[in-house]
């Protein structure tokens, strides 16, 4: 008997990291459209980044501090912490009913977050950084902030088109404007710090035009008390600004805790409406706290509805839970990514998102498994067939789905969703040419079986990679069709099918034959629009 020699392979690698977050919204009302947006592309891009392997953190969560807070709960009659523990868990029930796999859930109210931010303005503090000052400015109780005269849009608050209140008071100031040449040039040397490159060109433009100045930090309490205090003056609390962007330190366990030196630095990805806080404001803060900045800040436009900005002060709001409910979570969550370019601004109507679900998931993607699917059964009982000898015709389709899944990776890696989504459908609509040309149906009533098992296998492998590559954007849609590859894929899982996706994407295969697969599919029925007859119809037939 000869001897057995094992070798063993060492594989030795470094796990990447990558850590994302979202904006933390404020709790004076309930989550629309536009905060899912957000939520839905961050948790799509942390699943992506699961499948390339690497070792990922997403964080999401709530603030609570500030008038805003304070003006809502009053509404209501009820004291501020009792008003946002409940708005902050309506906040975490919306995630998790459209899929979102958060790693935390950070609050400023949280213990832990309070004692981060008191930490660092004392860092700051005993750095030299922060003064106490007089100042009178414009106050938008809308923004939370101070506008100064050359920030008003004839006189009025540019954000919210009221007029702001001259508020003159003593406070604590942070020396923002010395760290603002440096935050200059480390823009100008990092291209890809501020994405896309449109808000970069923002940013520089507003560092180059002089108005930025020191930062005020604090409001006294007397006209204010629901914030977190100076931990070296008790009688102010701090802005609502500075609290809120340490959340992404805090929740992460600054300066000591394990997961700050696994995952900072990280990225971030927020709408246009906070570019300045997110690209001025927090570097300046994390240069002067002495700590590495951001990656990337990610920047989105808005979502309109009829031209005009979704928002719950204009109360124009669209319920993401709805829509999930009545069209189907994955067809939704696609829709957003596919239909808004990432940057620009996107319109949302019922009529869009029933027309994309119509060509894109019913006609292209659904008929596509459906058809393959019931052929499969008809023709190989179900079981993957071993292909013979590939044609021309058969390495095109192949190229075709290995290119176009090449172009995904890169692309949504880029933060191009929909021309990943759109290169993606290249395969889908590939796809269905391919079966039309190769006709199945007349290779079998030939009783042409090698023709007919190597068709229906590139058509098979072919769906497995697409279904593979939509794990990130629709979770459940996506196990759905593995496992009607005969792929086991649990339910509501952060665990992705699989953590090879560029390795995937550079060799043709994965689906082993004699697999069974699924007889039938029906994934995305079409929505049938009711049209309602005019009212003159009866009419017009006489
Ligand atoms: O600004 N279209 O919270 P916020 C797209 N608490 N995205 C939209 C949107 C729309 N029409 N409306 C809202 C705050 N968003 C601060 C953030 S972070 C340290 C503090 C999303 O409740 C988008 O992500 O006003 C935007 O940046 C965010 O909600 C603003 O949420």
């Amino acid at each position: 008997m000869q001897a057995q020699t094992q070798k063993i392979v060492v594989l030795s690698f470094t796990l990447n990291n990558f850590f994302l977050t979202t904006p933390i919204y404020y709790v004076n009302a309930q989550p629309h459209l536009g905060h899912a947006y957000s939520t839905i592309v961050a948790d799509s891009v942390t699943r992506f980044h699961k499948m390339l392997g690497e070792d990922t953190f997403f964080l999401t969560g709530t603030d609570e501090h500030g008038d805003k807070i304070v003006q809502a709960a009053g509404k209501q009659g009820r004291a501020p912490q009792d008003f946002v523990d409940e708005v902050s868990a309506s906040f975490q029930a919306v995630w998790l009913a459209l899929g979102i796999a958060n790693d935390h859930f950070v609050r400023t109210t949280d213990a832990a977050h309070k004692r981060t931010v008191q930490m660092f303005l004392q860092r700051v503090h005993n750095a030299g950084d922060i003064y106490f000052g007089e100042f009178g400015g414009h106050y938008c109780y809308g923004c939370e902030r101070f506008y100064t005269e050359k920030e008003l849009e004839n006189s009025l608050c540019p954000q919210h088109n009221i007029s702001p209140e001259f508020v003159s008071e003593k406070n604590y100031f942070f020396r923002m404007s010395k760290y603002l040449p440096w935050l200059k040039s480390y823009i100008e040397e990092h291209e890809n710090f501020i994405r896309p490159r449109r808000y970069r060109a923002e940013v520089l433009a507003m560092l180059e035009s002089g108005t930025l100045e020191d930062l005020c930090i604090s409001r006294p309490k007397t006209r204010l008390e629901w914030g977190i205090e100076l931990p070296f003056d008790d009688n102010y609390v701090c802005y609502v600004w500075f609290d809120a962007l340490i959340n992404y330190i805090s929740a992460i366990g600054w300066p000591d805790g394990p997961n700050y030196a696994r995952y900072w630095p990280g990225e971030h990805l927020v709408a246009k409406d906070i570019l300045k806080p997110h690209a001025v404001f927090w570097p300046a803060m994390l240069r002067a706290a002495g700590l590495p900045v951001y990656n990337h800040l990610n920047i989105h436009g808005y979502w309109l509805v009829r031209d005009t900005k979704m928002s719950k002060s204009l109360g124009n709001v669209i319920d993401p839970v709805d829509m999930g409910r009545r069209f189907g979570l994955s067809a939704f969550r696609y829709f957003l990514l596919r239909e808004m370019r990432f940057g620009e601004d996107a319109s949302f109507s019922e009529d869009m998102l029933i027309t994309r679900i119509n060509a894109d998931l019913a006609n292209d993607l659904g008929n596509l498994f459906s058809r393959v699917l019931s052929m499969t059964a008809k023709y190989f009982e179900s079981r993957v067939p071993a292909p013979f000898d590939l044609l021309q015709e058969d390495e095109t389709m192949a190229e075709l789905c290995l290119n176009s899944m090449q172009n995904f990776v890169q692309l949504f890696g880029n933060t191009q969703f929909d021309a990943a989504l759109e290169s993606l459908w290249e395969t889908v609509r590939g796809l269905n040419k391919y079966v039309d040309s190769q006709a199945p149906w007349a290779l079998y009533k030939q009783g042409n079986t090698e023709r007919l098992a190597t068709v229906m296998y590139v058509s098979l492998t072919s769906m497995r990679k697409v279904a593979l590559c939509l794990w990130p954007v629709m979770p459940e849609a996506s196990r759905q069709m593995l496992v009607q590859l005969g792929g086991d894929v649990a339910e509501n899982t952060p665990t992705p099918p699989v953590t090879d996706l560029k390795l995937e994407s550079s060799a043709f295969g994965g689906l082993v034959h004699g697999t069974a697969v699924a007889g039938a599919s029906n994934l995305f029925p079409r929505i049938e629009v009711k049209k309602e007859a005019p009212a003159n119809a009866k009419k017009q037939k006489n």
